[in-house]
């Protein structure tokens, strides 16, 4: 069976075009945050293509959308493969969707040529996937896993203060009905994701096919210094206590212990606040979102403690107080076996060269793994770029992705 070759290039390609055409703002990218007017106008749009390739679609209580092609064996565990439509601010047109679209385009072609499989498989599109808005990411597959209790939809905040329960609200889904939300784990077989690389070593190595090994895992926390707010001309050095140059101290030794601490350590410091924010004022009050990352499960704790140490020298040192709010600490996971030995006797099958790699990006199939087996499927990010305005990967290297994505699903469901 060569589901392969049958996949409708031309109608994946228009897909994605279109798709990135929502939240498109010229040289600034795409940007489609959670639960907002793109992000939900994207979703829809989505949805329309799961109708169109004949899926059963339904959204769940936290909007998440799934599209179901009916197995010959309906007490069979379903086959689930997807990923996000959201985006970081200014982000690019390919994280997330090249997985979603695929997955998409792979039950479509499957039901259009009537070929039989006795698993069900479900299309999926987790919401909130990135952590631009909320400050922690992959929520979506988060809820369906039964990570969140009803309060805990109250604690996760946007930076104006909006909590994740009330944009649940807003856009007509309960946060009361967060129990339901979470999936069955005995009626899922596996769950596969087709991502971008978001890094540099398949087009480096020159390897159109990365089949994923494991995945990082984040502690995402924001960190607000309270010091005092003075005159920036008449306040002698000695009797500040300036709230910014103790963020700028700790982003800098976030820097200088990833660093030392491992190849595959990384830490960032890619939001702050500064309150007043004027120049001729000295910061009062800052706050900063901090992204630590690692495979290795010890070594991110020891980073996390080892930050957390230097906050504290520093709070003290400069007088300053601390507000700690972690939002996400993650562990890491590795990939299931057998389905990285079926992706990758896919690759043989269709002659296109693959290499094992690492995830240093987290995505939903992190939380996927708790509760099933999972795999993912890498295609090349030109230059390494993501979350920025100039991601590409070429759609010769996205059709190939979802070839794979195709022999893989279509083996997982038989
Ligand atoms: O931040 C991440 O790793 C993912 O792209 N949300
Ligand atoms: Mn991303
Ligand atoms: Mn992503």
């Amino acid at each position: 069976m060569d589901i392969a070759k049958w996949l409708n290039r031309d109608r994946l390609r228009r897909r994605l075009e279109e798709l990135a055409t929502i939240g498109a703002q010229g040289v600034n990218g795409i940007t489609r945050l959670p639960f907002t007017k793109e992000e939900r106008e994207a979703m829809t749009l989505v949805k329309s293509y799961m109708e169109e390739a004949g899926l059963k679609v339904h959204y769940d209580d936290f909007g998440n959308l799934y599209g179901v092609l009916e197995g010959s064996d309906p007490e069979a565990p379903k086959v689930m493969s997807g990923s996000h439509i959201d985006t970081v601010v200014s982000g690019g047109a390919y994280d997330g969707t090249v997985g979603t679209l695929s997955a998409i385009e792979v039950l479509q072609t499957i039901k259009e040529n009537n070929l039989p499989h006795k698993h069900s498989l479900e299309a999926c599109v987790f919401v909130s996937e990135e952590s631009a808005r909320f400050g922690g990411g992959t929520l979506g597959s988060k809820a369906f896993v039964g990570d969140f209790t009803r309060d805990d939809l109250d604690k996760l905040k946007d930076p104006s203060g909006v909590t994740l329960s009330q944009a649940l609200l807003e856009w007509g889904y309960n946060p009361d009905n967060i129990e339901y939300v979470k999936g069955d784990p005995s009626k899922i077989k596996c769950f596969v994701e087709l991502h971008i690389e978001q890094s540099v070593i398949l087009e480096a190595n020159n390897i159109p096919i990365g089949v994923v090994d494991q995945i990082a895992a984040p502690t995402n926390m924001r960190l607000t210094l309270n010091g005092r707010a003075g005159h920036a001309g008449a306040t002698p050095m000695e009797l500040r206590k300036d709230a910014f140059l103790g963020a700028a101290e700790i982003a800098l030794e976030i820097e200088r212990l990833a660093n030392t601490m491992g190849k595959e350590t990384v830490g960032t410091v890619g939001e702050i606040y500064v309150d007043p924010n004027a120049i001729n004022v000295i910061p009062g009050k800052v706050t900063i979102g901090i992204d630590i990352r690692d495979v290795t499960a010890a070594r991110k704790e020891k980073l996390f403690n080892e930050v957390l140490k230097y906050i504290d020298e520093v709070a003290k040192k400069r007088g300053l107080t601390t507000e700690l709010d972690i939002i996400a600490n993650q562990v890491p996971e590795k990939t299931d076996k057998k389905i990285v030995d079926i992706i990758s006797s896919a690759c043989r099958k269709l002659d296109i060269p693959y290499m094992n790699i690492t995830s240093g990006a987290y995505h939903d199939a992190l939380n996927m793994a708790r509760i099933t087996d999972i795999g993912m499927i890498f295609v090349p990010s030109k230059g390494g770029i993501s979350h920025a305005p100039d991601e590409f990967t070429s759609f010769d290297d996205i059709y190939r992705g979802a070839q794979v994505l195709s022999e893989v699903l279509y083996e997982l469901a038989k």
